[in-house]
């Protein structure tokens, strides 16, 4: 069975790691939000790129979900002396992979191509693929002003509160070589457990992806980032809130509607059932919340079986 992932960063990297436990993961394709990078002293970074790349290697920092396990931050401490205090927190071994992946943009090399380089050198069975190859910044009008989204996530600790949200230049982007297919031909396609708002939002805006899924809605289960209406990581809950859309798997569903059939939500959320099936899209109940991996090869395991039941369903 060929899955197809929409993902953003450490949410939706857990459960990509079940993933990778529970079937070959040759036949897993994720798609990633770029909206996230950034360039910091020269260096095209993609946070969430990287973060999928490492968790699948099974060399990310465990205690942070991204960044690599045990790096040392040596040059961005050294470089506190040309440049201040640095909010963005770029390890050693980190720098490497920012250093390689700005070196080969300039010599002309697509993200899409740079980003399965990487995912080789790092021994990822499965393909990992950019959105988009064009840069597309998520930025966030807040009280504060203008703030790119790692400004506001990472160096205003998501304090601020948001007026509006702008995928800078998404309506002239194109999906990069191969999302297309890889929706096309999946026999499953997933919405990971990621903020819906600004790390699916922004793939789904990427023009001709949300059509994609649209077409195969009947194939597509998203998995719900909130449990008791908190956020599993980051500022979901908040960040839906503060756009008015309810901080629970109802108003996740109320975003997903139109692209996925089933919403997968933890089952002490199940009084929410009877508002999503209102929505049109199917609750199930599976255990979301991600601790270890076992629990993470669980949810992976809930999901295929779901994959399996919906493509009997259609036989
Ligand atoms: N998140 C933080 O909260 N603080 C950091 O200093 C930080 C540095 C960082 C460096 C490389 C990288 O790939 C990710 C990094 N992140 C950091 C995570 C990142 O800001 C977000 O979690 C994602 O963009 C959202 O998925």
């Amino acid at each position: 069975m060929k899955i197809t992932a929409l993902a953003g960063g450490v949410g939706a990297s857990k459960l990509l790691l079940g993933l990778t436990r529970a079937m070959d993961p040759r036949d897993l394709t994720v798609i990633v939000n770029t909206g996230d990078d950034i360039v910091l002293h020269g260096l095209y970074i993609c946070p969430d790129l990287d973060i999928v790349t490492y968790t699948l290697a099974g060399s990310v920092n465990p205690q942070t979900g991204w960044g690599l396990a045990g790096d040392t931050f040596h040059t961005l401490k050294a470089l506190a002396r040309y440049a201040g205090e640095q909010w963005f927190h770029l390890g050693d071994r980190d720098l490497a992979t920012h250093i390689h992946r700005t070196d080969l943009l300039w010599r002309g090399q697509p993200l899409a191509q740079v980003t399965d380089g990487i995912r080789r050198e790092w021994g990822v069975a499965s393909r990992i693929l950019p959105m988009c190859e064009h840069p597309v910044p998520t930025t966030l009008l807040t009280n504060l002003g203008e703030l790119h989204f790692q400004e506001y996530l990472v160096q205003h600790r998501a304090e601020p509160s948001i007026l509006d949200i702008r995928f800078e230049g998404v309506e002239s982007a194109r999906p990069a070589p191969g999302v297309l297919e890889a929706l096309r031909e999946a026999d499953g396609i997933l919405i990971c457990p990621s903020n819906p708002l600004i790390s699916i939002g922004p793939i789904l805006a990427v023009p001709g992806v949300r059509e994609a899924i649209w077409e195969r809605r009947d194939r597509c289960v998203a998995v719900s980032p909130l449990v008791g209406g908190k956020s599993l990581k980051g500022p979901s809950d908040k960040m839906l809130a503060e756009c008015l859309i309810e901080p629970t798997s109802c108003g996740v569903a109320l975003l997903y509607e139109d692209v996925a059939s089933v919403l997968v939500i933890d089952p002490s959320d199940s009084p929410l059932c009877p508002d999503i099936i209102e929505r049109g899209m199917r609750p199930v109940l599976l255990p979301s919340i991600m601790h270890t991996d076992a629990d993470k090869e669980r949810l992976a395991r809930g999901v295929l079986s779901l994959f399996d039941e919906l493509n009997a369903a259609r036989a």
